[in-house]
This record gives C-alpha cells, sequence and structure tokens, in this order.
C-alpha cells in the first residue's frame, strides 16, 4: 500500500481529543505515513522528533479593526495551503467546532477534492450541540465531511438526538499507546517521595477540573472511603473548579490525605503507584483517563454517563455508579480496597480490557482504512 500525507488538526493544548489526535498521528507516522499538524502550537504529547511528522503554525492576525481575531479564517486558510503545498490525501479533525467547518472551507478555497475524516470526541456535542448559536454550524460541518467517526456509541447516539444529521456516523473507540501506558514498577519510589505509607490505598483522579467533571463528588466519595480506611488522593490536573475544591477539602479533617498535584506530564507514573480511579462526571463520552489507568493496571469507578459504562464493565474491571451516588461509589471502593484477591482480579482485567477491546493496532488499522478508502476517491 502506498504511504499517505495526512493532515490533522486538532487542539493542541491539555484535552483528551488533542491527546488522541496526536497519539493517532505518532502512530500513523511510525506506520510511515508523513503526518502534517495544522495547529495553533506543537500539540503537547508529541515530545520526540519524527522525520516524517511537520507542524504548521496557525498564525491569526491581531489587527487592530478586529473586534475578535478571526481564528477560524486562520485555520481554514492554513488548511488551504498544506493541503496544496503538501499534496494531502486526506484532512483528519478532531472536534467539530470550529475544526470540522474549517475543513470543508479549506477545501472550498483550495478546489482540491480531499477527503475531510472529522472525529466527534464529546463536548462538541453534548455541550456545543445545545449552543443555539453552534449547533447549525456543527451539522453543516458533520454532513460535509466525508466521514464522521465518533468515539463511543453513547456519543454517536447522541449526535443523533442533539444535531440530528443527515449522516452516517461510525464508532472507533479511543486507545492508548501500551508503551507508555503500563504498569511501572519502578515508579514505587514516587509514592515514599509523596510521603503515603505502606499500608494506605491510593485513590487518583486526574482531568481538567471543569464542572462536568463533578469535582465535589470525587472529594465527597474520598472522604466517605477515608472514614473507613487509610488512603491518598491524588488530584491531578486543573481548571475552574480547582478553588472551589480546595476549599471543600479545607473544612475536612482529612484534608492532609488529598494531594493537589497541579498539571502533571507523566501521568503514567502517578497511575502505576495508584490503587483506584475515580471519574464521576455529569457528562464524559468515553473517558480516555480511564483507559490511561485501566493500562497502568489501575480499575475505575465512573458514573453511569455517555460512553463511561462501554469502558468500565462492571464488577470486571471497575464498578459503575449512577451519577451522584456518592455512598455507593465508596461502597464499591472500599470492598474493592479492602480485598486484594479482588483487587488483583480488578487490576488484571483491567490491563486485559486495555490489550483487547481498546488495542491501539486494531483501531490505527480502522482510521488508516478509512483514509485509503477516501484517498481511493480521488
Ligand atoms: O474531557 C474534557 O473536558 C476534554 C475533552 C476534549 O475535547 O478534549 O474530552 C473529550 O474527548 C476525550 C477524547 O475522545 C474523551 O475521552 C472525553 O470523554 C471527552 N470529554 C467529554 O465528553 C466531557
Amino acid at each position: 500500500m502506498r504511504k499517505l500525507k495526512i493532515g490533522i488538526t486538532c487542539y493542541p493544548t491539555v484535552g483528551g481529543s488533542g491527546v488522541l489526535a496526536t497519539e493517532l498521528g505518532k502512530k500513523l507516522a511510525e506506520r510511515g505515513h508523513e503526518i502534517h499538524f495544522i495547529t495553533s502550537s506543537v500539540p503537547f504529547r508529541l515530545r520526540k522528533i519524527y522525520p516524517n511528522v511537520f507542524f504548521h503554525e496557525v498564525e491569526v492576525n491581531n489587527y487592530s479593526v478586529f473586534q475578535y481575531p478571526p481564528y477560524d479564517i486562520a485555520l481554514a486558510s492554513k488548511m488551504a495551503d498544506v493541503i496544496i503545498d503538501q499534496k494531502l490525501d486526506v484532512l483528519h479533525v478532531h472536534y467539530a467546532i470550529p475544526h470540522a467547518v474549517c475543513a470543508v472551507l479549506a477545501r472550498d478555497m483550495c478546489g482540491e477534492n480531499i477527503g475531510i475524516v472529522t472525529t466527534l470526541h464529546g463536548t462538541d456535542i453534548s455541550v456545543l450541540g445545545q449552543d443555539s448559536t453552534l449547533s447549525q454550524a456543527i451539522k453543516y460541518g458533520i454532513e460535509k465531511s466525508d466521514i464522521v467517526t465518533a468515539v463511543s456509541n453513547a456519543l454517536k447516539e447522541q449526535t443523533y438526538e442533539i444535531i440530528a444529521p443527515n449522516k452516517e456516523i461510525e464508532t472507533i473507540y479511543n486507545f492508548v499507546d501500551e508503551s507508555v501506558f503500563r504498569p511501572m514498577e519502578e515508579a514505587t519510589e514516587l509514592k515514599k517521595q509523596y510521603g503515603i505509607r505502606e499500608d494506605e490505598k491510593v485513590i487518583i483522579h486526574c482531568s481538567n477540573f471543569r464542572k462536568i467533571k463533578n469535582l465535589p463528588d470525587i472529594v465527597e466519595t474520598f472522604f466517605l472511603i477515608r472514614n473507613q480506611i487509610p488512603a491518598k488522593l491524588l488530584l491531578v490536573g486543573d481548571g475552574p473548579e480547582h478553588h472551589r475544591v480546595m476549599m471543600q477539602a479545607k473544612e475536612s479533617p482529612y484534608k492532609d490525605d488529598i494531594l493537589f498535584l497541579g498539571k502533571q506530564e507523566n501521568v503514567e507514573e502517578l497511575f502505576s503507584i495508584s490503587d483506584l480511579k475515580l471519574l464521576l462526571s455529569e457528562k464524559e463520552s468515553f473517558g480516555l483517563v480511564l483507559l490511561e489507568a485501566m493500562a497502568c493496571g489501575v480499575p475505575g469507578i465512573g458514573t453511569n454517563v455517555g460512553g463511561i459504562p462501554e469502558v468500565i464493565d462492571h464488577g470486571v474491571n471497575g464498578y459503575i455508579v449512577e451519577l451522584g451516588d456518592v455512598y455507593q461509589a465508596a461502597e464499591y471502593a472500599v470492598d474493592l480496597l479492602t480485598d486484594e484477591n479482588k483487587l488483583a482480579e480488578f487490576k488484571k482485567n483491567a490491563i486485559q480490557t486495555v490489550q483487547t477491546k481498546f488495542k491501539a493496532e486494531p483501531i490505527i488499522d480502522q482510521y488508516e482504512q478509512l483514509y485509503y478508502r477516501l484517498a481511493a476517491l480521488r
């Protein structure tokens, strides 16, 4: 098969959609394809230099007559340049707004019959899709893309409910790089450095601390657990809810058992010292962090929301609870964390789930096949 030239646009800063897009680009580059990231900055998870990965920066002119800098137009214009200059075979955009619309505009601008793949990631539908100032644009971007994928069946169904596009949507699950996300024996030292005792269980939550991540329930669940067993909570990330959570923690006698670690790069080391992951979100199309934790041997407790039940197999690699049911979450957690045999079984199952249902290579094959399908039509 000939190697393809693939353009990728995503949000390059912290966030699951940017992480997935970057990991996909890296894996495709390892397969010999030429990858062109068209983004506002270098994707943060790119980490190393690849000879066949290129970065095209979208620069936005802040001319004084503009009330708002025209990022969308600059992106579409840059996409059109890269399509022509690099003779791209396909353009894969992650997140519907504005990326899908920009890709369609770019295709029109340059007059090339380039194939557009749009991957829906979650809040582009569940939050922005509900916004009447954007919903028509989202529908347009989806319908004008050649192929549309969603990261879970739940997101696919939600897209039909909220946006009702006249378009087939394929589910392609997220994956993680299993060579990076693995149980790291060498991380045990880190536990000592954080002052975590041998008899303490480690619970972790990692997110962008937005309201939909429901941080108060994470902390409340931890307090209920901590009432019963020795444990520490690692809170990884930063965002709008950070201050509120710190205030909530401050009022508890267990305040010193919560470690606010802020944004961290090598989260695989933190997952490797953890026993349980909590993701009690109000909305969550997939929960890539759950998969990252599972790949490091960490079972999860998640809410019965969006795509979480497609990742957590209840009673096998974790537990599902109803949104807001912190008592049930704490009960499952204590039950698991005080039964060493069960915990070992769940940890093993978590890794196995990643290696079967969410294995990277077959998922990359699925994307690659889509690209070849489109490239053949050019
Ligand atoms: O979760 C976030 O706030 C970030 C967001 C994003 O757009 O980067 O994540 C979404 O995409 C991830 C990758 O596909 C999914 O794993 C997350 O579940 C999804 N977030 C939501 O649906 C809230």
